[in-house]
C-alpha cells in the first residue's frame, strides 16, 4: 500500500508539472479528488490494509493528499501570473479602441431661434419676464376676461392639476395654456410704461398633429404706454417676421377673437411647403398661424390696476416652434422634440 501511495504521488507530481493551462489542472484535480477519483478509490482499500501497517499508512495518505492539493494550487497561481505578465508585455492600448470622433455640442434649433427673437426685442427696449408654469385659473383665464363657465375657455384644452391633498379647490390650479397668464402678473408688478417679453413653456391637452404639440413654447410681448395702437402692432409684426424669417416672408393680419384683446388679430405666415395652395402641414389653409395678438382689453388693464382711460397696450403671443418650421423647412413640429440629431445637425 505504501508503495502504491508513493507511486500515485510520483505520477501526479509529474502530471502537475507538465500542465500548461488551468483547464488541464482542473482535469488532474478531478482525476485525483473527484467522486470516482484515485484518492477516493485508494481510501476504499484501507479496510484491507493489515492492522499493524495502518498507523503508518493513514498519516502518509493524508500528507500526500494535501501535498498534491497544494501542488495543484501553486501551479494554478503560476499559470495565472504568467497570463498577467503576457498581458502586460502586450501593452494593450485601450485608447486606440475608441475611434469615434467626439461630437461637438450645439444649441437646439428652436433655442437658437428663441435667442434671435430675444435679441431682436432687447434692441427695442423689451425685458424678459417669468410667470408660473403651474398657475391659478384666475391668472390663466379669469383675469383675462374669461369667466368660469364661459365658452371661450374651450379655446384652450387645459390640463388641470389634481388638487387632492393640496390646499386648493378642484379646478383652481392648472398648467398654463399660454404665456398670456403673465399679462396681469406683469401689470400688478410694474407701472407703465411697460415693455416686457416672455419666452417659455406652455401645456395643452392637444390632439397632436404636424403643427400641434402638447408642450409648446410661446413668445409673448406686453407693451403698455400712452397712445399705443394697432399701428404699433402692425409695425412690430413686420419688424419681427422680417427680422427672423427674412425680408421675403409673406405675413398677414386677420381679425381673430380672443377675450382679452379688443380688437383681436391672428398673424399668419404663408406656408412655405405648398406656397399657399394648401397642404397637410398648414391643414389646407395655405397659411400657417403663427401668432394671436391685439389691443389689451380695458377690463384686463383694470384687473392689472392700470387705468384704461390713460393707458393702452398691445399683447402678442407667437409659437416659436411654428416659426422654426417655416425658417428651417421642417414639416412636422413633433420632430423638434424627437431627439433626432441628424435633423438638428442639418439645420
Ligand atoms: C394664445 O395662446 C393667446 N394667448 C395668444 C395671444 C396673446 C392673443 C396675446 C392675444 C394677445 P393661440 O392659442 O392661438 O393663442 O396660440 C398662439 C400661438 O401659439 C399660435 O398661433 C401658434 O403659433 C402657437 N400654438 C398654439 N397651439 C400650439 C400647439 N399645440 N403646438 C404648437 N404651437 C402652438
Amino acid at each position: 500500500m505504501e508503495e502504491k501511495i508513493s507511486q500515485i504521488q510520483k505520477e501526479y507530481l509529474e502530471e502537475i508539472q507538465k500542465a500548461q493551462s488551468l483547464k488541464e489542472l482542473d482535469g488532474i484535480f478531478l482525476e485525483l479528488f473527484g467522486k470516482n477519483g484515485v484518492v477516493n478509490k485508494l481510501s476504499e482499500e484501507f479496510p484491507k490494509v493489515p492492522k499493524e501497517e495502518r498507523p503508518k499508512i493513514g498519516p502518509l495518505f493524508n500528507q500526500i493528499k494535501s501535498g498534491l492539493e497544494k501542488e495543484i494550487e501553486d501551479k494554478r497561481e503560476k499559470i495565472r501570473e504568467a497570463g498577467y505578465q503576457k498581458l502586460d508585455e502586450e501593452k494593450l492600448d485601450f485608447s486606440k479602441s475608441t475611434q469615434i470622433k467626439p461630437r461637438k455640442g450645439r444649441l437646439h434649433p428652436v433655442t437658437k431661434l428663441e435667442k434671435e427673437i430675444v435679441n431682436l426685442f432687447t434692441k427695442l427696449g423689451f425685458s424678459q419676464f417669468s410667470a408660473p408654469h403651474i398657475d391659478s385659473e384666475e391668472y390663466n383665464f379669469e383675469l383675462l376676461n374669461i369667466p368660469k363657465g364661459h365658452p371661450a375657455r374651450d379655446l384652450w384644452d387645459t390640463l388641470y392639476i389634481d388638487t387632492h391633498n393640496l390646499k386648493a379647490t378642484p379646478g383652481e390650479l392648472l398648467l398654463r395654456t399660454h404665456t398670456s397668464n403673465a399679462q396681469v402678473w406683469i401689470m400688478r408688478e410694474l407701472k407703465p410704461p411697460v415693455r416686457m417679453m416672455i419666452i417659455d413653456r406652455c401645456f395643452r391637452y392637444e390632439n397632436l398633429d404636424a403643427r400641434h404639440e402638447h408642450t409648446l413654447d410661446q413668445f409673448e410681448i406686453v407693451y403698455i404706454d400712452k397712445g399705443v395702437s394697432m399701428a404699433n402692432l402692425q409695425y412690430l409684426s413686420e419688424y419681427f417676421f422680417k427680422g427672423i424669417l427674412g425680408a421675403d416672408i409673406k405675413a398677414r393680419l386677420r381679425p381673430k377673437y380672443y377675450p382679452f384683446v379688443e380688437p383681436g388679430a391672428g398673424v399668419d405666415g404663408l406656408c412655405i411647403f405648398c406656397k399657399g395652395k394648401g397642404c397637410k402641414v398648414c391643414g389646407g389653409m395655405g397659411w400657417l398661424e403663427l401668432a394671436g395678438a391685439g389691443m389689451i382689453h380695458p377690463k384686463v388693464l383694470e384687473n392689472g390696476g392700470i387705468d384704461p382711460s390713460v393707458y393702452s397696450g398691445i399683447a402678442w403671443g407667437v409659437g416659436p416652434e411654428r416659426m422654426a418650421m417655416l425658417k428651417y423647412g421642417v414639416e412636422d413640429i413633433r420632430l423638434f422634440k424627437s431627439g433626432d440629431l441628424k435633423l438638428y445637425e442639418s439645420i
